[in-house]
């Protein structure tokens, strides 16, 4: 990195000499690296990131997306009184006026400002943790509700099709080109006894029952930053899968992580699992800043939509499995099964409390339209 980074770091308009640049993140996807430097007297610090063309095939149309949506969040941020610097993520501009900078071995590059005193996690502790992200993923979706939608290009299409996601699942099973399928029978027998729900969402989109809405679409817990002194969850962040979506995708999506024990990676499946007074803290944020602007229908799924989610990411992770590791990040040869078998623990942990899970929601919702 650092042989090459000079080449890199000449391109963007930093201020100060670099004194030291680091790997940061738990991502899956991008690789992301937090730069220092200083003028002498104060430091500057900077993100710098190495966008997975891999995943995102047009950064032109995916940086597109994110310099539009960024500004229209700042205007939309300060007009609420808020700090746009904080709150919304600035990214800079080449010294030649391009949103990032293609190398020699074209790799393509970004860089932002870093936020300072904030911090992320990859798993929530306390329902309190739970509610403050819900309310940051509520606002977000709050604030781009009257984003012109067909501005934004479909940086991946079909990201949360989960009946497509189930054909790449398929492919994958017939193809078996690791030879790894005799390791997963029992949860490749799990995937398709589910395969029926796969389509729910995605019908009630067909039918009208539900509203396309600019949604994030990947509302990990990671994807949040919460302020070191006041823990608020303050800006949302990874904005590379902005795109017409459901708001259901990322309600479900955040469960995931926002409310469960453990987080995504965990070995033993008997510390991962649905926690219902995270599951309710998350929801009491969500609705306080999103609920006046979903439907009956919306409000209806948002406990199914925790199932869906977590069965879609772990056919996702299977099937890369499957594949041999080549789409998500791996620490060791079975991490993506391991990932699997807790997102199906969680499908399984939904459906046996999905009735509880409903009655929670629409009890919240309930409370929050009687506060309006
Ligand atoms: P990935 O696509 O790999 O998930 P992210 O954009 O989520 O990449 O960034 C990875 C991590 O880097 C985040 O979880 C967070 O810890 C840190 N990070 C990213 N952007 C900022 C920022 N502007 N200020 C502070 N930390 C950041
Ligand atoms: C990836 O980039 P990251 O780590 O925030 C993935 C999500 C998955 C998630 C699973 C573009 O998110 O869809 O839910 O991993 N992002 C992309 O951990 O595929
Ligand atoms: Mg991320």
């Amino acid at each position: 990195m650092n042989k090459k980074i000079n080449a890199i770091i000449e391109q963007f308009p930093f201020s100060g000499e670099l004194k030291s640049a680091e790997a940061t993140g738990s991502g899956l996807i991008n690789t992301t690296y937090k730069l220092t430097f200083s003028d002498g007297n104060q430091d500057f610090r900077y993100i710098l990131q190495m966008i997975n063309t891999d995943v995102f095939k047009n950064p032109d149309e995916l940086m597109s997306n994110i310099m539009n949506v960024t500004g229209f969040l700042r205007n939309k941020i300060a007009l609420d009184g808020g700090n746009p610097q904080r709150e919304t993520l600035t990214f800079l501009y080449t010294k030649d006026n391009a949103p990032y900078y293609r190398d020699d071995e074209g790799n393509c590059w970004r860089a932002y400002v870093y936020i300072g005193s904030c911090y992320t996690c990859d798993s929530v502790d306390s329902p309190v943790k739970a509610e403050r992200s819900g309310k940051a993923f509520g606002r977000f979706q709050g604030l781009l509700s009257d984003y012109p939608i067909d501005n934004l290009f479909e940086t991946i299409p079909d990201f949360h099709n989960t009946p497509v996601r189930y054909e790449a699942f398929k492919k994958a099973v017939a193809d078996d080109v690791k030879g790894r399928l005799v390791d997963v029978k029992d949860e490749v027998e799990f995937a398709l006894s589910r395969e029926k729900d796969a389509s729910k969402l995605t019908d009630m989109i067909k039918t009208g029952d539900l509203p396309v809405r600019v949604t994030h679409n990947d509302t990990k817990i990671n994807n949040v930053l919460f302020d070191t002194i006041t823990n608020d969850a303050f800006c949302v962040i990874d904005l590379d899968t902005i795109m017409p979506g459901l708001s259901l995708y990322d309600f479900g999506d955040a469960i995931r992580a926002g409310g469960v024990n453990s987080d995504e990676n965990e070995k033993d499946l008997s510390k991962y699992g649905l926690n219902l007074e995270l599951y309710e803290g998350f929801v009491k944020g969500y609705l306080a800043s999103a609920g006046r602007s979903l439907t009956q229908n919306e409000v209806d799924n948002l406990a199914f939509s925790a199932k869906l989610m977590a069965l879609e990411c772990g056919v996702r992770f299977l099937t890369d499995y499957l594949n041999g590791d080549t789409y998500f990040k791996t620490e060791y040869p079975e991490h993506n099964l391991v990932r699997c078998r807790t997102q199906f623990k969680l499908v399984k942990d939904v459906e046996k409390n999905l009735e509880e899970m409903n009655r929670i929601t629409a009890e919240i919702y309930r409370r929050s339209l009687l506060e309006d």
